[in-house]
């Protein structure tokens, strides 16, 4: 899927990758001389999925349609119904759609009055079976279903054919003659009378669970047009068995909804017997996965152009001018901050991060390979000075970069992965100054890089979350006696406070020894001159990505 076009609430993607109109590309598949495959989808996230597996077209079942709206495939849904679904689908993916369109609704009026419509909503082709209105699956009692008069059904493909506007839509024929046990020869004669019509190809099905029957129209067929098949219940033959018959055209015709199904049965099972996520969690998709199929990134960059002033109450720095040398050929040409991981960068991550929890006012302050950083939507303030200065003077250009406006500030790095829920605990204490306290600090003690210790009024406990904790110490040398916790690298500072923050900045760097001054020096010094930095604990939901280990465990974390 391509991000520019995704989930457009405006209706059709914004852009078309290939120029091909959908109908021209269903007909050169169809005329292919190769044996093409259409995959089952039954509403927008479906399709979407069958475009990304790499399916150059779609079939939108009845069958499945019916099923994913709990009704039976019986024509229960109504036929504009069915037009929503399949507008979903079309809006959803670029790449062709055939309509199972049953028996075409009614007569040749009604059929007329469909295909224009699908026309209008860039679907390429349908396809209509010779039945009764209102038809059955065929494989609920084929051999009592009652088959179309063959003129009737002649006339409704050359009424379809007639009302087509765009040359290249296709009208695909299903003889239903095998199904009802009408034999061979009568699915021969009516493929004929459809094919002399104006059908652009024949679906010729079959309830057998071997391809004989398939296979022996195929020869008898003798390639007068594009054949079509379902092999639903004639699974097992392989598919280079249709190639060598001549087949054009292959529809895997239920299995997205057939795998849906069980993957909701096995949750609703589980979480109905076990109460709880845990064993569920890595067998379901993300969250994340979800938004990415939605197009949510599309939006988000739609909201940066369009809704102007909308900065939302709170704002954000994100410190991430270092190279990170520890991460080696990693960080070669690329910052930290833009080292991938699962697809994107990490920056990437953190944006998102902010964004979920309503900042979408964040400035960066980059420094090396400044021009390798460039998400869009941010506000970029450039410390050229890298490689001489530490986090305080980045922090410190950040803040003139951002004037006082009453809003409250969050501080973070550019290196550090976390939860949304990060920022949900920031704000649950409403004072000018809080961060964010691991509990789990001797992880990081036996492991070789710097972690910024903190010394509270008091341990975590089980009752602190209801006690005012505050800082009393922060810094990477700290005697483990005093130790009761490692800084997440997290500060938010409340709207009226962000002028003391500047003051106690200015002061830092106005000695020559600021400039080299990290946060933890900040936050130290802001404690000892008298300020009171709240602390909340809490345990995990972020990563520090430090070292290459780091970024493995980064791939893993969500
Ligand atoms: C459908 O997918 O709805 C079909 C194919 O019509 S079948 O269910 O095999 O009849
Ligand atoms: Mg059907």
């Amino acid at each position: 899927m391509n991000d520019d076009t995704a989930g457009t609430g405006a209706g059709r993607p914004v852009k078309n990758t290939d120029s091909a109109r959908r109908t021209s590309r269903f007909r050169a598949l169809l005329l292919s001389g190769q044996t093409e495959f259409l995959l089952e989808a039954h509403n927008g996230i479906s399709a979407r999925i069958g475009e990304e597996a790499g399916f150059k077209g779609l079939w939108a079942s009845g069958l499945s349609v019916a099923a994913q709206f709990g009704v039976r495939d019986s024509n229960e849904a109504s036929w504009t119904q069915v037009l929503e679904v399949v507008e979903f689908m079309a809006d959803a993916t670029q790449i062709p759609i055939m309509l199972d369109g049953d028996t075409g609704y009614g007569n040749f009026n009604n059929m007329r009055r469909l295909v224009r419509k699908l026309e209008q909503r860039d679907v390429a082709a349908v396809c209509i079976e010779d039945k009764l209105f209102p038809k059955t699956n065929s494989f609920i009692a084929g051999n009592r279903q009652q088959l179309a008069d063959v003129d009737e059904f002649c006339g409704k493909i050359k009424a379809g054919k007639d009302a087509q506007g765009d040359d290249d839509f296709c009208i695909v024929a299903r003889v239903e003659a095998l199904i009802a046990g009408w034999g061979m020869d009568e699915a021969v004669r009516r493929a004929e009378a459809y094919h002399a019509a104006g059908a652009d190809g024949i679906l010729i099905h079959s309830a057998m669970n071997t391809s004989e029957e398939i296979l022996e129209f195929m020869s008898r067929w003798e390639n007068r047009s594009p054949v079509v098949i379902v092999p639903t219940r004639y699974y097992a033959t392989p598919t280079d068995v249709y190639r060598d018959a001549g087949v054009s055209m292959v529809i895997w015709a239920n299995h997205m909804l057939r795998a849906a199904v069980r993957a909701m049965q096995e949750t609703a099972e589980h979480l109905a017997t076990h109460e709880n996520l845990l064993a569920l969690e890595d067998r379901i998709a993300p969250v994340q996965e979800i938004f990415r199929l939605q197009g949510a990134a599309e939006l988000e960059s739609a909201e940066e152009r369009y809704l102007p002033g909308d900065q939302g109450n709170a704002r954000a720095i994100v410190l991430a001018a270092s190279q990170g040398q520890a991460l080696g050929s990693l960080t070669a040409q690329v910052p930290k901050a833009m080292i991938e991981i699962r697809g994107k960068p990490l920056l990437q991550h953190i944006v998102d991060a902010y964004r979920g929890a309503g900042v979408r006012d964040i400035s960066v302050v980059r420094g090396f390979g400044k021009e390798r950083v460039s998400i869009p939507g941010l506000a970029y303030v450039d410390n050229d000075d890298y490689e001489e200065t530490g986090e305080l003077v980045s922090l410190s250009m950040g803040l003139a970069a951002n004037p006082d406006d009453g809003r409250d500030l969050t501080v973070s790095f550019g290196d550090v992965l976390f939860n949304r829920y990060i920022l949900q605990i920031l704000e649950l204490r409403d004072e000018d100054f809080v961060i964010v306290v691991d509990t789990d600090w001797q992880a990081s003690v036996n492991r070789d890089r710097d972690a910024d210790y903190v010394s509270c009024s008091e341990a975590h406990g089980r009752a602190t979350f209801y006690h005012r904790v505050l800082l009393e110490a922060c810094g990477e040398e700290l005697p483990t006696e005093r130790i009761n916790g490692e800084w997440m690298g997290f500060l938010r500072i409340r709207g009226s406070a962000i002028q003391r923050l500047r003051g106690h900045v200015d002061r830092l760097l106005a000695a020559p020894a600021g400039r080299q001054m990290k946060l933890h020096h900040l936050l130290d010094a802001m404690v000892s001159s008298g300020e009171h930095v709240r602390v909340v604990y809490t345990t995990g939901h972020w990563l520090d990505v430090d070292t290459v280990d780091d970024v493995i465990s980064a791939g893993r974390f969500g």
